[in-house]
């Protein structure tokens, strides 16, 4: 519940084509690895919340490149 929330961090991450940010950010957020995931469809923008002593803090990560 955004009420809950005690912040919003906004993250980019930039990097040239083919590093693999769209997988790190699927890590990140999923815990997941598609091989099959291709340059089109690579993920470019993902919400996670973490919880960090006892405060929920939300992230909004995008993924551009260089
Ligand atoms: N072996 C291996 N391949 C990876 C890893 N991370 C990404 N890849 C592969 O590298 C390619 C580019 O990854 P992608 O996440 O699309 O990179 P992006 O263009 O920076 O978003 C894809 O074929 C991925 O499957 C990794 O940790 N290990
Ligand atoms: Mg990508």
């Amino acid at each position: 519940m955004d009420e809950d929330v005690l912040t919003t961090l906004k993250l980019l991450i930039i990097g040239e084509s083919g590093v693999g940010k769209s997988s790190l950010l699927l890590r990140f957020t999923d815990d997941t690895f598609d091989p099959e995931q291709s340059a089109t469809i690579g993920v470019d923008f993902k919400v996670k919340t973490l919880a960090i002593d006892g405060n929920r803090a939300k992230l909004a990560i995008w993924v551009s490149w260089s």
